[in-house]
């Protein structure tokens, strides 16, 4: 038990501590030990990043205690007592779960929580600026996404880096007509820990960035972002987008119809990009990827107005262009994948050709994709999904419809579509409410459901805009507290920050290849289906893959935070 108020301690103190220490490392087994040796329980779990002044701050504790504290991490002094409440029952891991409220410690520093009788947590931040680094990191992840030229990021004196890979995007074998020609697709961010790029990732990705920059655009500015995509007062973070939507554009047929992928017949082996050289290819198109293509097309229309003109009318040409085509093939078109293994990236095309009409609205003001969109919009009787992403991109339709400036919106569907929006936060503060770890997700696990906590904050931070409750910044709070530590595991989701984050994340530059450091600033997919199945093994891409739509929610609720915001 560490004396109050000073962690140093006096010497009869310190001689009583290694006698503690020794007797329980002799009736502790192995694992335990090394908890010990670590100085931190991996019982108690919380975020292992910070927190924020002025918002909630609790941790969870899987063991039943009261009397906790807060230390500050340097001197050993006692900040703040508190006693637990609780126990939560959380069914998805079947623990008994206490609950330890430190909301009014505002104080900045690093601390650690202690319970008297079971140990210490990891050291956490308490700080203003407490998410603006993971934010940098997770923005730098998508610049060591790219693809088609060569990256480079040295930290803490690692290099992560890799030379211009599939300079020979793509062959057009499998598409009417292309014969064994090549035409220009290089360039865009790689999917995941594979290689190959999928239209409709990239689609809710670049939307997902691209409302982050629209909601909180100040904010990122103020993030001090690597100069990677800076160019000619473009913003940093444009320009990342701007990598892909290079790509995007790029990925359009003559007729306005866009290709579903560009990839290798099956998955690769483990290396690095550039020594991939299997054959990769065009697939054929799909609507879905054609709606999609429209919606971040339109956006980045909007986006870069006032940085370049150009650009912007060139995207919005596009983005039109793909919207007639699909006036003109309305049956909702799977793409043809046959002869392909790879991500098949499949859905519905209902949800996302609202999006299209939303996005086109938004940016030209035109009647005719505001009809458009209101006739699809009411045949969706829920207005929105809590859980959504690449499959389901209606909620990114339904929101821009809703903070439109425009005139002429259904007064009707409008005020469906903004109660629903409330609706839908206030259960995922519920869903918050009721679990241990208050993850705003509830107990549902799925592939990627790291992705769908994040995607969750994408609601909340919008609820927020439209009516203002405390809750709904708490939870996405919550949400980010969750993926980075007060977690089963008492771990980090995000590589290279916090706590024991993920080391074997599934990864082709480091997969299969023991001793290279990982690559820091990428989110891991997550247990499923049971919430105690996520394993820090490279192998198992199931639960410890990365990918760009996970980590652009993440990027999303972090922006909201930066500086303290
Ligand atoms: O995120 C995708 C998940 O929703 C699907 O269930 C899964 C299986 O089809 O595929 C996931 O996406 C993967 C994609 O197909 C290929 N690149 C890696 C993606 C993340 O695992
Ligand atoms: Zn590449």
């Amino acid at each position: 038990m560490e004396p109050k108020g000073s962690r140093g301690g006096s010497r009869s103190h310190n001689f009583l501590r290694v006698c503690v220490a020794l007797v329980t490392l002799v009736a502790l087994n192995g694992a335990d030990a090394a908890r010990v040796e670590r100085g931190t329980d991996a019982r108690i779990r919380l975020n292992t990043v910070g927190f924020l002044p002025g918002h909630e701050k609790r941790a969870s504790v899987a063991v039943r205690f009261t009397d906790f504290s807060l230390v500050d991490d340097a001197s050993g002094e006692v900040v703040f007592r508190g006693k637990t409440t609780g126990p939560v029952h959380n069914s998805d891991t079947d623990e008994d779960l206490y609950i330890a409220d430190f909301s009014s410690l505002n104080r900045p520093g690093v601390y650690r929580l202690e319970v008297a009788g079971v140990g210490r947590s990891a050291p956490f931040r308490i700080s203003r600026d407490v998410y603006d680094e993971p934010f940098r990191a997770a923005v730098r992840a998508m610049y060591l996404w790219r693809c088609g030229e060569a990256v480079s990021v040295t930290k803490g004196g690692i290099t992560y880096s890799h030379a211009a890979c599939h300079t020979e995007d793509a062959w057009l074998d499998f598409i009417d007509g292309g014969g064994h020609s090549r035409r220009d697709a290089t360039g865009g961010w790689h999917d995941a820990g594979d290689y190959n790029k999928y239209v409709v990732n990239a689609g809710v990705t670049v939307g997902t960035m691209l409302l982050a920059w629209e909601q909180f655009g100040t904010q990122i500015q103020r993030a001090h972002l690597d100069a990677h995509g800076a160019q000619d007062g473009l913003p940093a973070y444009l320009g990342e987008v701007k990598w892909e939507t290079d790509w995007l554009l790029k990925m359009q047929a003559a007729d306005g119809s866009v290709y579903h992928k560009v990839s290798t017949k099956d998955f690769g082996p483990a290396g690095q990009p550039e020594d991939e050289k299997t054959t990769r290819y065009f697939t054929p198109w799909s609507s879905a990827a054609t709606a999609d293509f429209a919606a971040v097309t339109a956006m980045t229309a909007r986006a870069f107005a006032s940085f370049d003109r150009l650009y912007a009318r060139r995207c919005l040409d596009a983005a039109r262009a793909a919207y007639d085509f699909l006036r003109a093939h309305t049956e909702s078109h799977r793409a043809d994948l046959k002869g392909f293994t790879t991500g098949a990236y499949q859905t519905g095309d209902a949800d996302d050709r609202l999006w299209a009409a939303a996005e086109l609205w938004e940016t030209t003001g035109e009647a005719v994709y505001l009809k458009d969109f209101e006739s699809r919009a009411v045949a969706f009787a829920e207005k929105f999904d809590l859980d959504w992403g690449w499959g389901n991109v209606k909620n990114l339709g339904m929101l821009t419809y809703l903070f439109s400036k425009r005139a002429g919106r259904d007064a009707v569907i409008l005020r469906q579509v903004r109660e629903g929006l409330i609706a839908t936060a206030d259960r995922i503060v519920d869903l918050r409410d009721a679990h241990g770890y208050a993850r705003p997700l509830g107990t549902k696990y799925y592939w990627g459901c790291n992705g769908g906590v994040a995607n969750t904050t994408v609601l909340l931070r919008s609820a927020n805009l439209v009516a203002p409750k405390r809750e709904y910044v708490e939870t996405t709070l919550d949400a980010i507290s969750h993926l980075f530590g007060r977690n089963y595991y008492g771990r980090s989701f995000l590589t290279g920050v916090g706590e024991k984050p993920p080391q074997h994340p599934h990864f082709r530059p480091t997969l299969r290849q023991p001793g290279k450091a990982t690559w820091p600033g990428y989110l891991v997919g997550g247990g499923w289906p049971r919430a105690t199945d996520w394993r820090d093994e490279d192998e198992n891409y199931r639960v410890n893959e990365v990918a760009i739509n996970w980590n652009a929610p993440l990027i999303y609720a972090l922006a909201g935070f930066i500086g303290g915001e």
